[in-house]
C-alpha cells in the first residue's frame, strides 16, 4: 500500500558544555581561564528527495536524533558542532510541525525544513571573568535541542488526476496513455492505491494519477475515498472517466452525477478545477451512439467541461485527442497549483517562531502563603545553562537574576527573606541580602 501517513518524533543535539580550565605554563604559577565552548547540536532537516515513492521507509523508523555538540576542552578547544540530520522525504509531502506551528510543502528536489534546531553550547570558564572574578570556576551548558512530533502527509504531486467510479477504465487509460502498468479487471476496485504514470508528448511530459474508483459517500471516507480523493487537490485537471455502457446497466447520467457530488463534497476546491470527460469504452457501442452521447453530454454539460471525447483503451481510439485535450489543459509554466498552507519552504523554521517573552521578560506570582514563582523563557534558559551544585555559578546566577530586575520583583511581591521561591522548576531559599544557597 501506499503509504501516505507518517508522524515522527524528531529531537536535535543538545549543545556541548563550556569548559573550566585554566592555562598551566612552566613560568605562569597560576594562568588565567581557558576553557574553551560546546559546540552547537546538530539540527534536524526534512529534505525532499525524489527517489522515495511514499513515506512507507518511516514505517521501522520513527525516532530521529541529530548528534550532539562537542563539549569545550582546556587551551580554549571548542567542542566540535556536527551537521544536521537529514531526514528524506518524497516529493509532495506536507509537513506540520506544531511545535513552530509551520506547515511545510515540500514539492522539489532538495527543499529543506528545518524542524529541530540544535541546542548552543554553553560558553567556556573565561567568558565569566570580571574585574572582581579573576578566576571563574564555573562555565555554562549546553542548551537542549528542540524537540517534537512531526506529522507527515503526502500528497502526490500529479499535473493531471483520473477520476470515476470503479471499473469505469480509468486504469487501463492510464496503461495506455504511459508506461505505467496498473492492475486492470473486470471487477470493481482493482486498483486499490493511487497510481502515477509519465505522459511524454516530446518536449513535455505531465503526471497522471490514477486514483481507486469513488463511490458515492467517498467523500465521507466510503471505499477510503476521502483519502484518494485528497491525491487528486493537488492537480491542475481532472479527467472524468465515464462507461458509455456500464455492464451493471447503471444509468451514466446519474454515475456522472454520484462522482462529482464526491469530488464537490470533498471541500478542497476540486470542483473548481477543469475538467475533460471522456466517454470510455466506445468499442463496447456503435459510433453512433458514442457520437450522440458525446452530442448529448456536450449540450448537458456545456460550460462545465473543457471537452467531451470518446475514447477506446481497447482500440486505441481517441486518445490523441485525449493527450492533446490534457496537454493543452495543464499549463506549460508548472505555476503552483492552489496552495494548501504552504509557506516559503526555503526559511527556517526558526525564523517564525514567535516567542512570548523574549528580551528579559519573566513574571512573579504569588502561589501561596510565603511561596512565590517565578516563570519566563529566559529565566529557564539561564538555570538550564547552570550547575547549581556549583556554588561560583550559584553566586553568577544571583548577579544575573539581580540583573534582570527578579529581585525587585520579587520584592514588590511582598517577599521576604526565607521565603520559597521557584524559578523554572526549581525552588531557592533566597536571601537577597547574601548570595543565594
Ligand atoms: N472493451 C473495453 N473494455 C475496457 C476498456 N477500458 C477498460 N475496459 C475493461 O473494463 C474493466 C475495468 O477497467 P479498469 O481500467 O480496471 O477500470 P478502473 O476504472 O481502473 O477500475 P477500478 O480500478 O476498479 O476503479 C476491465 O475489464 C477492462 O479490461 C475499453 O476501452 N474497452
Ligand atoms: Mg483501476
Amino acid at each position: 500500500m501506499l503509504q501516505d501517513r507518517a508522524k515522527i518524533f524528531v529531537q536535535a543535539g543538545a549543545g556541548g558544555d563550556g569548559a573550566v580550565s585554566f592555562r598551566r605554563e612552566a613560568h605562569v604559577p597560576r594562568g588565567g581561564p581557558d576553557g574553551g565552548d560546546g559546540g552547537r547540536g546538530g539540527d534536524v532537516v526534512l529534505v525532499c528527495d525524489p527517489s522515495l515513492r511514499d513515506l512507507g521507509h518511516f514505517r521501522g523508523r520513527a525516532h530521529f536524533r541529530a548528534a550532539r555538540g562537542g563539549h569545550g576542552e582546556g587551551s580554549n578547544r571548542h567542542g566540535a558542532s556536527p551537521g544536521p540530520l537529514e531526514v528524506p522525504l518524497p516529493p509532495g509531502t506536507l509537513v506540520e510541525d506544531p511545535v513552530h506551528e509551520v506547515t511545510y510543502d515540500l514539492r522539489a528536489a532538495g527543499q529543506r525544513a528545518l524542524v529541530a534546531r540544535g541546542g548552543s553550547g554553553g560558553r567556556g570558564n573565561r567568558h565569566f571573568t570580571t574585574p572582581t572574578r579573576q578566576a571563574p570556576r564555573f562555565a555554562e551548558r549546553g542548551l537542549a535541542g528542540e524537540e517534537g512530533w512531526i506529522e507527515l502527509r503526502l500528497k502526490l504531486l500529479a499535473d493531471a488526476g483520473l477520476v470515476g467510479l470503479p471499473n469505469a477504465g480509468k486504469s487501463s487509460l492510464l496503461a495506455r496513455l504511459t508506461r505505467a502498468q496498473p492492475r486492470v479487471a473486470d471487477y470493481p476496485f482493482t486498483t486499490l492505491e493511487p497510481v502515477l504514470g509519465v505522459l511524454d508528448a516530446g518536449e513535455r511530459q505531465l503526471v497522471l494519477a490514477d486514483i481507486p474508483g469513488l463511490i458515492e459517500g467517498a467523500h465521507e471516507g466510503a471505499g477510503l475515498g476521502h483519502d484518494f480523493l485528497a491525491h487528486v487537490e493537488r492537480t491542475r485537471l481532472l479527467v472524468h472517466v465515464l462507461d458509455l455502457a456500464p455492464v451493471d446497466g447503471s444509468d451514466p447520467v446519474s454515475n456522472h452525477a454520484t462522482v462529482e457530488a464526491e469530488l464537490a463534497g470533498h471541500r478542497a476546491g476540486l470542483e473548481r478545477l477543469p475538467r475533460v470527460l471522456c466517454l470510455s469504452k466506445a468499442d463496447l457501442v456503435p459510433d453512433e451512439d458514442a457520437r450522440a452521447a458525446a452530442a448529448a453530454w456536450r449540450e448537458r454539460l456545456g460550460e462545465a467541461v473543457l471537452e467531451v471525447l470518446v475514447t477506446s483503451a481497447a482500440t486505441g481510439s481517441g486518445l490523441d485527442e485525449l493527450t492533446s485535450a490534457i496537454l493543452g489543459a495543464v499549463p506549460v509554466d508548472p505555476a503552483p497549483a492552489a496552495e494548501l498552507g504552504a509557506h516559503d519552504v526555503d526559511t527556517p523554521a526558526w525564523h517564525r517562531v514567535y516567542r512570548p517573552g523574549r528580551g528579559e521578560s519573566f513574571a512573579v506570582e504569588a502561589t501561596g502563603e510565603r511561596a512565590f514563582r517565578v516563570t519566563g523563557a529566559d529565566l529557564e534558559q539561564l538555570l538550564a545553562r547552570h550547575d547549581l551544585a556549583n556554588p561560583d555559578a550559584l553566586r553568577y546566577l544571583e548577579e544575573r537574576l539581580r540583573g534582570m530586575g527578579v529581585i525587585r520583583a520579587l520584592e514588590a511581591a511582598g517577599f521576604e527573606p526565607g521565603d520559597d521561591v521557584e524559578i523554572a522548576g526549581t525552588v531557592f531559599d533566597l536571601d537577597p541580602g547574601a548570595p543565594l544557597r
